[in-house]
């Protein structure tokens, strides 16, 4: 049954007593659940038997909103935004609700008073890591700022029993640790094993008359695997909305069971149970680059098909007759991993629900949105013809069908040109035959945009140009966003006072543009020192932090340099590199030279099967032994990796930051969000015209920004006249100092062979053109230390950066979506 029924109205005296939000309440309902859920008493209880109490009594809380939002969600039949995505990284839940609740002071002081160490209690959670990076994390921005709009929605996705590995550092390589986020429970989840679908899979189809005597298809499957709810609840900031996290796992289905045990397969019975649950068992590791594994089609299709199968039970509990499904929902596929949702739904509606194919088509293509998340070749998703019709045999019919009625209309608006055809077609033709899903995303959606200014309009004039042509009206761009109450409330409570102190209000957590506020202060010398304390004392924390997990002792008083991001050769974290090995090399030449203090902070994870990416992880490990073990270096510059770069982790990197290293190649990174991270909590920005980097620069005035290297156009130039990296090797007389020091041997105890395949790549291929931008980035490099000799202007700066970050709140982009893409209201429910 879902919440949505319940059955009498909310005693809302009883609710308050219950779920008081005061201290004495507060206090109360921790002891009670600590003693009736955990089972314990204060002097035995374990420092999560503290943390699983605290979760519960806050979850207590946000229950009574959610119940409320669900009731009047229902009875107003309001439109609600369906957020299809295979990744989601909420990161821990307790602090961040604490904040949306309002009782962040209540709490610590009750925790206080209990003899509590809250830290300890907020240190305790797992990460939940549901995701990959940046695209996962953006789904989690999103739906706490549609909580925080107060708009309608439910996030969709998969309860993965093992997210992201748990990465450490061995000898300087990664290491990958499996993520058993589940062990010790997780409090903020509601199981709902009543809401469960079942998910077909194989077998074949066939035709068959019905009672009326129309021809219709039937899918005969050989598995059925049920995804089963698990809800979470996301709570607005400050608001009384809770909407939906609603996770499916997978489980055996019953019937099919039944089956073996009626043939005394005891043992293959069970051998299926176990099958079927590896389908929820693990993300795929992979940021950008697509493994094309068949688990990963069963994953996608298994998500999707829960997730339809609900919204059309929701219809019917709702509104009523499946017509107005597209005024009831409108369904935002996160990338492509989900846009099997469009073929599910033409299945379900005429196989299941009796719709003939236009009706059907009417719906489903006016119900689908699409946001594409990088223009990189090898990460857009195709799947072999023969796979998909082994899995799905129904479904590939159905492309074929779109494709057919899309082809015409192509043929149509561009006689005889089949070229546009093969290159429009949902199958590409070339070589083994393959199912090209950006394509279906793009026919079966009546938007797409991009997720940055230039990203979507390189998505119009590149990667679909010939959609564009055809369907000028359906592009889009929605500059990504990024939460402010977890980036900065949550992450930096030092920085969030003394914003709020400055600006007389703490409105600027829900409107983000308030921040301006700041800017008539930005030459104030009181507020100087204490922005300059806020920044020192989040280094010391994030020293300390760093001192302990890697032993590595940093400068609170040096420059934090710091990028954090998935690791990969775009994004180029090897350009950083060799700037520190410049560094390096300046320094032992003349040692007395007054060279700005430097520690050099790097975090990120490497696919596993990425061996670039994980040689690059121990290349950086590598400098740092050499650098930091100098002691003619005497610590003026440090290097350190944070292992393990998680969004908890993330939280104690942000706030301490100086620099921010946004440095991809142009025209590479679609967005970026880490980028807006680091700005809101006053780092700078050394960083390309790339994705939002050009629109924060725009944003916070090109004096306050750091920029080098080429544009994404004199990018595009370089490579149609012929790029040769060599060159730049051969006449850099630096450049190729540094790369020779990396195949000296000195950074691997003398092996000159380590680190041969990455120097290779630059100098032979370097498709991401980091000697081409070296020379630039250096150069900019040295203007950054330059910029931080002179506190008060730099202060400035950061000031600046902070007051005018307010475009970059999610709350902005998802006012966008509400606006020009869902046409979706704001539904207020009172407190
Ligand atoms: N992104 Cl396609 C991912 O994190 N994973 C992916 O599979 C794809 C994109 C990122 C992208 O690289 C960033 O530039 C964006 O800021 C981010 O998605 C959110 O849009």
């Amino acid at each position: 049954m879902s919440m949505a029924q319940s059955p009498e109205p909310l005693d809302v005296d009883r609710e308050r007593t219950r779920t008081g939000m005061s201290k004495t309440a507060l206090k109360q309902g921790f002891l009670d659940n600590l003693f009736y859920i955990q089972g314990r008493f204060r002097e035995v209880a374990t420092p999560h038997d503290l943390y699983m109490a605290a979760a519960y009594t806050t979850r207590d809380r946000i229950l009574e909103r959610w119940i409320k939002s669900a009731q009047r969600y229902k009875t107003n039949q309001s439109r609600t935004v369906c957020y299809l995505s295979a990744e989601f990284l909420p990161g821990p839940h307790l602090a961040n609700n604490l904040v949306n609740l309002g009782i962040v002071e209540t709490a610590t002081e009750a925790a206080h008073e209990l003899g509590l160490d809250f830290d300890a209690i907020i240190a305790e959670e797992a990460e939940p890591g549901l995701g990959n990076g940046g695209l996962g994390r953006l789904a989690a921005c999103f739906m706490d700022s549609l909580s925080t709009l107060q708009i309608p929605s439910i996030g969709y996705g998969i309860r993965y029993e093992f997210g992201i590995f748990d990465q450490t550092i061995e000898d300087g390589w990664q290491v990958e640790k499996s993520d058993n986020w589940l062990r010790n429970g997780n409090p903020w989840e509601i199981p709902r094993p009543k809401i469960r679908f079942p998910v077909l899979y194989g077998g074949y189809t066939e035709q068959y008359r019905d009672h009326d005597g129309r021809s219709r298809t039937r899918w005969v499957p050989a598995q059925i695997i049920d995804g089963v709810a698990y809800d979470t609840p996301i709570l607005g900031y400050g608001v009384g909305n809770v909407n939906l996290l609603r996770l499916w796992k997978a489980e055996a289905s019953e019937s099919f069971d039944f089956q073996a045990f009626n043939v005394g397969d005891y043992y293959g019975a069970v051998h299926a149970k176990i099958e079927a649950e590896t389908i929820s068992k693990v993300l795929y590791p992979n940021d950008e680059p697509e493994a094309g594994k068949e688990l990963r089609l069963k994953q996608q299709f298994f998500f999707v098909s829960c997730s339809i199968q609900d919204m059309i039970r929701l219809q019917f509990n709702t509104v009523g007759p499946l017509d107005s499904f597209a005024e009831k929902f409108v369904i935002q596929l996160n990338d492509t991993h989900p846009s099997l949702a469009i073929a599910e739904l033409m299945r379900l509606l005429m196989d299941e629900h009796d719709m003939d194919w236009d009706r059907a088509w009417d719906i489903t293509h006016r119900v689908f949105c699409y946001t594409n998340h990088t223009l990189l070749p090898e990460a857009l998703e195709t799947w072999s013809v023969s796979l998909f019709e082994r899995l799905l045999p129904r479904h590939l019919e159905i492309v074929y069908e779109i494709n057919r009625h899309f082809l015409d209309e192509v043929r149509v608006h561009f006689l005889g040109d089949e070229d546009r055809v093969r290159r429009m077609s949902l199958i590409a033709e070339d070589g083994e035959r393959r199912v090209r899903m950006a394509n279906l995303a793009v026919v079966g959606s009546r938007a797409v945009n991009g997720v940055a200014a230039l990203h979507s309009e390189l998505v119009k004039t590149t990667l679909f140009k010939d959609f564009h042509d055809f369907w000028p009206d359906r592009f889009h761009n929605v500059t990504n966003g990024v939460t402010p109450r977890r980036f900065m409330v949550v992450a930096n409570p030092r920085l969030s006072r003394l914003i709020s102190e400055t600006c007389g209000s703490d409105d600027w957590i829900r409107d983000l543009d308030r921040l301006r506020d700041l800017e008539a202060h930005a030459m104030d010398s009181g507020l100087h020192e204490r922005w300059h304390e806020v920044k020192i004392a989040a280094k010391r924390d994030l020293a300390a932090w760093l001192k302990h997990r890697t032993g590595v002792l940093l400068d609170p008083e040096a420059i934090f340099d710091v990028q954090a991001k998935r690791i990969h050769e775009y994004k180029r974290q090897h350009l950083n590199l060799l700037h520190i090995i410049r560094c390096y090399q300046r320094l032992k030449q003349s040692p007395n030279q007054d060279m700005v203090p430097r520690a050099f902070i790097f975090g990120g994870k490497a696919a596993p099967g990425y061996f670039m990416a994980k040689l690059i992880i121990k290349l950086i490990n590598a400098v740092a032994e050499v650098i930091n073990n100098d002691p003619q270096i005497n610590g003026f510059i440090r290097v350190v990796f944070m292992p393990d770069f998680n969004v908890k982790n993330g939280q104690h990197l942000y706030p301490a930051a100086n620099l921010s290293e946004q440095i991809s190649l142009a025209g590479k990174e679609a967005s970026g969000t880490g980028n807006m991270k680091f700005s809101m909590n006053g780092a700078l920005t050394i960083g390309t015209l790339d994705g939002a980097n050009v629109e924060i620069r725009e944003e916070v005035g090109k004096e306050n920004f750091f920029l080098f290297g080429m544009s994404a156009e004199e990018v595009s130039q370089r490579q149609r006249e012929g790029y040769h990296p060599w060159e730049h090797y051969a006449k850099d007389a630096e450049l190729k100092s540094d790369i020779d020091l990396i195949n000296s041997g000195l950074f691997s105890h003398g092996d000159t062979q380590l680190f041969r395949p990455l120097t290779d790549r630059l100098v032979n291929q370097d498709p991401f053109m980091v000697l081409a931008d070296y020379r630039a980035y250096i150069a900019c490099q040295d203007h950054v230390a330059e910029a931080y000799r002179d506190h008060r202007h730099w202060t400035r700066m950061s000031i600046l950066n902070v007051a005018r970050m307010g475009k970059f709140s999610s709350d902005r982009a998802i006012r966008e979506y509400a606006e020009h893409i869902w046409r979706t209201e704001p539904h207020p429910i009172d407190l």
